[in-house]
C-alpha cells in the first residue's frame, strides 16, 4: 500500500496538539514538538548591518534563516529591513544568546520575546465596559453605529430625533449588538466641526434614555474631553475617540474614571485626511503610532487592559491602504490588544461595489466576517443584524478544530 501526502494548515496551535493527539503521540512528546511545528516570520526595520551580520549566523546556526540586504555584508552605515523565518522553539534558542550580544540585539530580543507572548494563541485576556465582561479571543462583539447627527456617513439625519435615535438603539440591541456607540458629530471626510454644547445636546439625551431601558454597554464616539466625560456621567462606560487620544485631557479622564479606550489610527484630520495619504508601510506606521499612544497613555495613568486598537479604516487611507489593513489585520496582534475594525457601509466598499452609500450591505458583511477572521475582537457596524447572523457562521468556522 503506499502512503499518500496531504497538506495541514495550522493557524493556532491547540490544532497542532489535537492533530498529535489524533496521531496518538506520547503525551510528554507533545509540548516538546509543538514549539517545532510553529512558524513565524517577523520583519527589522531599520536594522544595524553590523546587527544585522550577527543575527543572520544565529539564525542560520539555528537552522532559520534571516534575510538581509545585499549591501549590509559591504556597507556598515547603511540600514536596511530584515525578514527572520524560524520556527517557536528556535526563536527561543536565538532569544537567550541575543542577551549577550552588542549592537541592540538585547532590545530586539525583549521585542521578539513580547511579539511571541502577544501572538500567543488563545489569546488570554478581556476587557470590562458597564457591568459587562468581553472575553477576547474566539468570538467577535458586535458594536452598532448610532449616529445622532443632522449630516453623518450614513444613517444622516434619520435618527437626529431623540425619540427614534433611542428606538434605533434598541432595535440594534435586540438585533445582537454588544455595544452601542453614540456619536453626534459627522467625520465624514472635508466635514467641518461643532461645538462642544452642540454634541453634548444631540448625545447627552440619547444616553440618559438608552440606560433608563437597557443594560447594553454605551460607549461615547467623540474626541472632546468635556463631552467624554459628559457622557460617561449619563451612563457611557467606554471611549471611543477617533483622534486617538491626541488630547492628553482624554487620556487623563480615561485613567480617572477607569473606562476602555478605544485608540483610532488616523492620518491628519477630518477635514484634510483624505488629501494624498502616504505612508512607508500602512501597517507597521500604524503599529509605531499606537505604540507611542499606548505608551502616553499608560504613562497617563491609563490601564493598559482598558485599551482597544483600532487601525481607522477609511481616516486617512486610499483603497488600497485599507485593503492592506484588512488582510494583514493580524499583524496588529503584535501589540497585544484588543483590536476593534470599523468598515461598515464606508466609501471604499462604494468604490469596489459601484453603489451608493445607502447600498452597501454585502460588502461590510464581507468585510466584517474577513475583520474577524484576521484578529478583529469587536466590529463596528450599522447592520447589526445581517453581521450578527454572518458572523455567527464565521466565528463558529473561525474557532473550529480547536481543542
Ligand atoms: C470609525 C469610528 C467612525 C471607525 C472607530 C463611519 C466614529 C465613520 N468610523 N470609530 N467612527 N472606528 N473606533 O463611517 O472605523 O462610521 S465614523
Amino acid at each position: 500500500m503506499t502512503s499518500r501526502v496531504y497538506v495541514r494548515n495550522f493557524d493556532d496551535p491547540r490544532q497542532i496538539e489535537a492533530e498529535m493527539n489524533r496521531i496518538g503521540v506520547d503525551i510528554g512528546g507533545v509540548d516538546v514538538m509543538v514549539p517545532k511545528g510553529r512558524f513565524f516570520t517577523f520583519i527589522l526595520r531599520d536594522i544595524d548591518p553590523r546587527a544585522a551580520n550577527i543575527i543572520k549566523q544565529e539564525f542560520l546556526s539555528k537552522g532559520g534563516e534571516a534575510a538581509l540586504a545585499y549591501h549590509c555584508l559591504s556597507d556598515l552605515d547603511k540600514c536596511s529591513d530584515m525578514l527572520l523565518m524560524a520556527t517557536e522553539k528556535q526563536y527561543n534558542i536565538i532569544i537567550s544568546k541575543f542577551q549577550k550580544q552588542p549592537f541592540g540585539l538585547k532590545d530586539i530580543a525583549v521585542q521578539l520575546e513580547t511579539a511571541m507572548a502577544n501572538l500567543d494563541c488563545p489569546r488570554d485576556f478581556s476587557i470590562s465596559c458597564g457591568n459587562k465582561i468581553f472575553k477576547i479571543g474566539g468570538h467577535t462583539w458586535i458594536m452598532g453605529v448610532l449616529n445622532v447627527t443632522p449630516d453623518s456617513f450614513s444613517d444622516g439625519g434619520k435618527f437626529s430625533n431623540v425619540e427614534e435615535a433611542v428606538a434605533h438603539g434598541m432595535r440594534m440591541a435586540e438585533e445582537g449588538a454588544d455595544i452601542i456607540d453614540i456619536g453626534g458629530e459627522s467625520t465624514r471626510p472635508g466635514s467641518a466641526s461643532i461645538s462642544v454644547d452642540e454634541e453634548l445636546g444631540r448625545v447627552i439625551p440619547v444616553i440618559e434614555e438608552l440606560v433608563k431601558i437597557t443594560e447594553i454597554p454605551i460607549s461615547i464616539d467623540t474626541s472632546k474631553p468635556e463631552v467624554a466625560e459628559a457622557g460617561i456621567d449619563a451612563g457611557a462606560s467606554m471611549i471611543n475617540d477617533i483622534t486617538g487620544l491626541a488630547d492628553e485631557r482624554m487620556m487623563k479622564l480615561a485613567a480617572e474614571r477607569d473606562v476602555p479606550v478605544v485608540i483610532m489610527h488616523m492620518s491628519g484630520t477630518p477635514t484634510d485626511m483624505q488629501k494624498d495619504p502616504n505612508y512607508d508601510d500602512v501597517v507597521y506606521d500604524i503599529i509605531d503610532i499606537f505604540m507611542e499612544r499606548v505608551a502616553r497613555a499608560v504613562e497617563q495613568g491609563v490601564s493598559r487592559n482598558n485599551i482597544i486598537i483600532d487601525p481607522g479604516i477609511g481616516f486617512g487611507k486610499t483603497l488600497d491602504h485599507n485593503l492592506q489593513i484588512l488582510k494583514r489585520l493580524s499583524e496588529f496582534k503584535i501589540l497585544g490588544l484588543p483590536i476593534l475594525v470599523g468598515a461598515s457601509r464606508k466609501s471604499f466598499i462604494g468604490k469596489l461595489q459601484g453603489t451608493d452609500e445607502d447600498e452597501r450591505l454585502e460588502g461590510s458583511v464581507a468585510a466584517a466576517i474577513i475583520s474577524a477572521m484576521n484578529g478583529a475582537d469587536i466590529v463596528r457596524v450599522h447592520d447589526v443584524k445581517e453581521t450578527k447572523m454572518a458572523l455567527l457562521v464565521g466565528d463558529a468556522i473561525g474557532s473550529s478544530g480547536n481543542l
